[in-house]
């Protein structure tokens, strides 16, 4: 009876979904985005895929979030021509591509007191290559056959 509830759980715990799900992420978490903050310790440890999404909170008016490339992120520098920042003070961002992002708040002296974000997206979380949904159908029928056999075997023994 040990062995069967070990080999259900077992079975359960392989039988997962393979993709992961995309991910948003409060920066800052809940102290947001806001000056005098280590945005570097924050983003330090996490994995950001394509798919994912930031989100930034803070205030209206009080702050925003210029997206700007990673000259402008070491000078702390607005983007002479880019987009308008964004001001909502609820900003998501969807993470589209893959590579280096730079945010920096845009409010006088805030960059330069440690108001800036660079992460690096990864390419999607998608099943390796070789995966096929054969696999979880193997999965399937491999764990069919154990709750098959558990059955079984507690009427017969
Ligand atoms: C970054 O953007 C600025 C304009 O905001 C531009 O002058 C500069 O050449 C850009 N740097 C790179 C490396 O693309
Ligand atoms: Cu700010």
């Amino acid at each position: 009876m040990v062995a069967l509830i070990i080999a259900v759980a077992v079975a359960a715990a392989v039988y997962v979904p393979a993709e992961a799900s995309a991910k948003q992420y409060v920066v800052g978490d809940e102290r947001g985005w806001t000056n005098n903050f280590d945005y570097a310790t924050w983003a330090e440890g996490k994995t950001f895929f394509v798919g994912d999404s930031l989100v930034f909170n803070y205030p209206a008016g009080k702050h925003n979030v210029f997206k700007v490339n990673g000259t402008d992120f070491q000078d702390c520098a607005k983007p002479l021509a880019a987009a308008p920042p964004l001001t909502s003070g609820s900003d998501e961002i969807p993470l589209k591509t893959a590579g280096k992002k730079w945010y920096i708040c845009g409010v006088s002296g805030h960059c330069a007191s440690g108001q800036k974000l660079v992460i690096t997206v990864s390419e999607g979380s998608a099943p390796p290559a070789g995966y096929s949904s054969s696999g979880v159908a193997m999965v399937n029928i491999g764990f069919a056959a154990l709750v098959l056999v558990g059955t079984l075997g507690m009427l017969f023994f």
